[in-house]
């Protein structure tokens, strides 16, 4: 299955999302039910190891927090192929998501490589698809965009479903923090 580990965003964080990615140019946007911010990409991974990793996230401690979403942003640079509303630094985030790097890695499942770079994608594209100078304008313009602060009480394990009309998230068990 494919499967990620996110933080899940109340609604009404998700309707300012929403209004923000209105707002920007793009092709096409993430519908606000399936936003969310990704601790974790697992990738395909066969269940006895999703078993594996569901019980040691159960098994993480950390604290709850809080979360203040920032700023516009583009992933790709002058080939941009995403758009994203920033996270406001927040240590507890970093370290949450380090501590579930850590226990699926110990669970076979070896979460992608890259960076963690806290953001919430709000539209994806590919490169040449969106007008990239309109798209730059209107990050820059919109660059004060903020949400929150609001609480953070438990993180998620997710199953994707890619259908053609775009992916569904299954939540498979939520974690609650300390
Ligand atoms: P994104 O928000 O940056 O696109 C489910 O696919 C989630 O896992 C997405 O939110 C996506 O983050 C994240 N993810 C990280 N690496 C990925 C990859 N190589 N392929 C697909 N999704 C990835």
């Amino acid at each position: 299955m494919r499967a990620f580990v996110a933080l899940d965003l109340p609604e009404e964080v998700r309707q300012r999302l929403n209004l923000l990615a209105f707002m920007l140019p793009l092709p096409r946007r993430v519908p606000p039910e399936t936003m969310h911010l990704t601790l974790a990409f697992l990738g395909e991974i066969p269940e006895a190891v999703a078993e594996e990793a569901h019980h040691a996230f159960e098994a993480i401690h950390a604290p709850a927090f809080a979360l203040t979403l920032a700023g516009v942003g583009l992933f790709g640079g002058a080939q941009a192929r995403a758009a994203f509303a920033g996270v406001a630094p927040e240590p507890l985030l970093a370290h949450l998501a380090r501590k579930v790097e850590t226990a699926a890695r110990r669970a076979g499942a070896p979460p992608e490589a890259r960076r963690f770079v806290p953001h919430v994608t709000l539209g994806r594209f590919r490169p040449g698809e969106a007008d990239a100078a309109r798209l730059e304008r209107a990050v820059v313009e919109h660059q004060g965009f903020a949400a929150g602060p609001f609480a953070v009480r438990d993180f998620v394990f997710y199953r994707s479903h890619l259908w053609a009309e775009g992916a569904h998230h299954e939540e498979l068990a939520r974690y609650t923090l300390g």
